[in-house]
């Protein structure tokens, strides 16, 4: 009978696949199999008979919260069909599509055109036909040969646009272009005062305005490669990788946390929660968090620069920009690798090498120490050496790259950090003197014709978290300066006690850090420790900082968020993108600002902690012709969620 070995068979696989297939998660990325399968299940759909279709976005459709927890906590063990849909946001014949596909199935759950203002990522394609079209253009070609300049030596570079009120828009980007002339450092080189438009859809150059001629800064003092020998025995060869990795679960000490990586965010961090040893269990932490949106506005007003106001997260992507990493330089010889998967502009999936680098670091640094010097006759030293785990990835969008890292702590902290490092973006500039310039040049004159330009950079972090369970809320504790009444009983005037203030709604938890004290905390109001204090994590902010630009400055209006380093709002699975999930000539009708207006009570509720970290970047000339890294960060850490310094049990 045919019947039995095909009944073994369909055992033996499945008896297999549950082998192999352990380490699943329902928030694993789409993998290059199934970015396939969507591909075709669109391209045999009505849809995929459209003209001109190109694919912007693929990504997991967020599963519900409920479910994911429960699949977790039953420990299944293959992947559940359940999970596997896809986001798809497609652009066909002028139209922007969303469509939700489902894998199991094979088909379309809902497919419908997108009104809306605002329009997905460009395609990397895109940029790279329309940093193209210049060199077949007789008007820009003159323009070179004006200024005494190679063709062959011209490099163009795709800049989104903003939204300045125009009641229609189309996808536009704009070119600048830059003189290689012997040079590998493309942006020390701008070729200034031309304006070159794209309409994308098209294809085609729209509008094109050549103004004036500066000189091209010279190529002498721009080459940024290094010719240090990187010497191993100083390169952290010598520690344990320290952790395990089974698909994208990672374990680490108390930790453990699920890494997935998606073209918008880059890494995600997922269900990250850590052992209590005391409890004998794995208490809930940060149930997902990732970037969430950029926001790089340039200080120069005038009309080749206004437009620089770049919202790289949304108009392009952090997981698109992902650099392969490079070890020894960008990880220690410690780390571990994970690559990463897109969709590229025909569906394709598209691999990109060692995204991804994880590693345990052992920096030097103590977890924390004592000597004890008041014990009769002996002195008692003891602490421990700090480990932590570092999560890292690079986006390299166009000039700058910045890396990204989440850095676990064995006593329960995360540390979000970013490094800024890369190319300035330059003007070209009549100038070699500070004592010439007269009038505002915008930036710091960093070499000869060559200003760096003044601007910000603002990464907004979307940080679900739960502590110890779903039901939180958004406490202040304050230490408020106490005058001391009782004159008789101290000869103290004042001391400073805490008072706690509960956000009740949506407008309580936005926040201007300013001089006035007060710790952050996400609590569980319903889980007490055993002397009573409320469990939870609490927010260390990094140096605040807000955006200076006027709140009827057309960029501010589409970046409304950045007005606050801190929001919190309540849960909802598709509010993940700060700036708006379409936003490439957004308008600020979408994003963080616009959910908050709400007001949703989040007192005892699902929440999400928003927190913004950046610089004004008053460029030196040290950040040229490559810029050394300049840190933001901020952390989570536990406050009273254990009973006791974790590290002793
Ligand atoms: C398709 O793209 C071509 C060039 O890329 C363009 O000329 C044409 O108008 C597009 N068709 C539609 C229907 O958008
Ligand atoms: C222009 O640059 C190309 C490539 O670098 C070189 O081969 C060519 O000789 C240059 N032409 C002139 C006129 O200098
Ligand atoms: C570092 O690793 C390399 C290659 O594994 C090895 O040759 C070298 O001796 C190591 N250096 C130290 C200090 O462990
Ligand atoms: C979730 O967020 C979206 C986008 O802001 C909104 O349209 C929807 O109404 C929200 N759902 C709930 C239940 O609040
Ligand atoms: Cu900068």
């Amino acid at each position: 009978m045919s019947f039995i070995p095909l009944f073994f068979l369909a055992f033996l696989l499945q008896f297999c696949s549950s082998l192999s297939l352990f380490h699943h998660h329902p928030l694993d990325p789409l993998t290059p199999t199934e970015l396939n399968q969507i591909k075709l299940i669109v391209d045999k759909s009505s849809t995929g008979s459209l003209p001109n279709l190109t694919y912007h976005f693929v990504d997991l459709e967020e599963p519900e919260k409920i479910d994911v927890l429960s699949w977790l906590s039953s420990k299944k063990t293959n992947k559940n069909a359940q999970f596997r849909r896809a986001k798809v946001v497609v652009r066909a014949g002028g139209e922007t599509r969303e469509l939700v596909v489902d894998l199991a199935s094979g088909s379309i759950e809902s497919n419908r055109v997108y009104t809306g203002h605002g329009y997905p990522p460009f395609t990397f394609n895109e940029f790279v036909k329309a940093s193209r079209l210049p060199f077949q253009y007789p008007k820009f070609m003159k323009s070179i040969v004006n200024r005494g300049l190679n063709m062959s030596e011209v490099s163009c570079v795709p800049l989104t646009v903003g939204w300045y009120g125009e009641k229609v828009t189309k996808r536009t980007l704009r070119i600048t272009c830059y003189y290689r002339g012997g040079s590998v450092n493309v942006y020390a080189r701008p070729i200034e005062g031309i304006s070159l438009f794209i309409d994308v859809d098209s294809m085609r150059i729209t509008n094109y305005i050549d103004r004036f001629r500066v000189p091209v800064p010279k190529a002498e003092g721009t080459d940024f490669r290094s010719n240090k020998k990187i010497d191993p025995v100083t390169c952290n060869n010598a520690t344990e990788k320290g952790f395990e990795i089974e698909g994208n679960n990672v374990k680490w000490g108390n930790w453990k946390f699920h890494v997935g990586f998606n073209a918008r965010a880059g890494t995600v961090i997922s269900t990250a929660s850590i052992f209590d040893a005391r409890m004998k269990k794995y208490r809930q932490v940060l149930y997902r968090g990732h970037v969430s949106e950029t926001f790089v506005p340039y200080m120069d007003p005038e009309s080749e620069w206004y437009f620089r106001t770049f919202m790289d997260i949304g108009e392009f992507g952090f997981g698109r920009s992902a650099s392969t990493l490079q070890p020894l330089i960008d990880c220690p010889a410690n780390a571990e690798y994970m690559d990463g998967y897109v969709a590229g502009a025909d569906g394709q999936a598209m691999k990109m090498e060692k995204v991804i680098c994880i590693f345990q670091r052992d920096a030097g640094d103590i977890a924390w120490r004592h000597a004890e010097i008041n014990n009769p006759g002996t002195v008692i030293r003891s602490g421990q050496p700090e480990k932590t785990l570092v999560v890292r990835m690079i986006a390299t969008v166009g000039n700058y790259d910045y890396v990204l890292d989440w850095e676990f702590k064995q006593f329960g902290t995360i540390k979000i950090g970013v490094d800024l490092t890369g190319i300035l973006l330059l003007k070209g500039s009549p100038y070699t003197n500070k004592k010439q310039i007269t009038a505002d040049v915008y930036g710091t004159l960093v070499a000869d014709n060559t200003v760096a330009v003044n601007h910000d950079h603002y990464l907004t972090y979307y940080l679900d978290i739960d502590v110890d369970g779903n039901s939180n809320s958004f406490v202040r504790a304050k230490p408020k300066t106490t005058r001391v009444t009782d004159v008789n009983a101290s000869p103290r005037k004042s001391y400073w006690r805490v008072v706690t203030e509960t956000a009740k709604t949506e407008a309580d938890a936005r926040l201007r850090l300013g001089l006035e004290p007060a710790e952050l905390l996400i609590a569980n109001p319903n889980k007490k420790t055993k002397v009573g204090n409320q469990v939870a994590y609490r927010l260390i902010p990094g140096q605040p900082i807000t955006s200076l630009l006027a709140d009827d400055d057309y960029p501010e209006i589409r970046t409304a968020y950045t007005k606050y380093q801190v929001w919190v709002t309540a849960y909802n699975k598709s509010e993940r993108w700060a700036g708006g999930f379409y936003a490439d000539r957004s308008r600020g009708d979408d994003g963080l600002a616009v959910w908050s207006q709400r007001n949703r009570k989040i007192e005892n509720k699902d929440i999400v902690l928003w927190y913004t970290l950046g610089v004004h970047h008053i460029p030196h000339q040290e950040d040229f012709p490559v810029m050394p890294t300049v840190h933001s960060e901020f952390q989570l850490r536990p406050a009273d969620f254990f009973e006791s310094n974790p590290l002793l049990l």
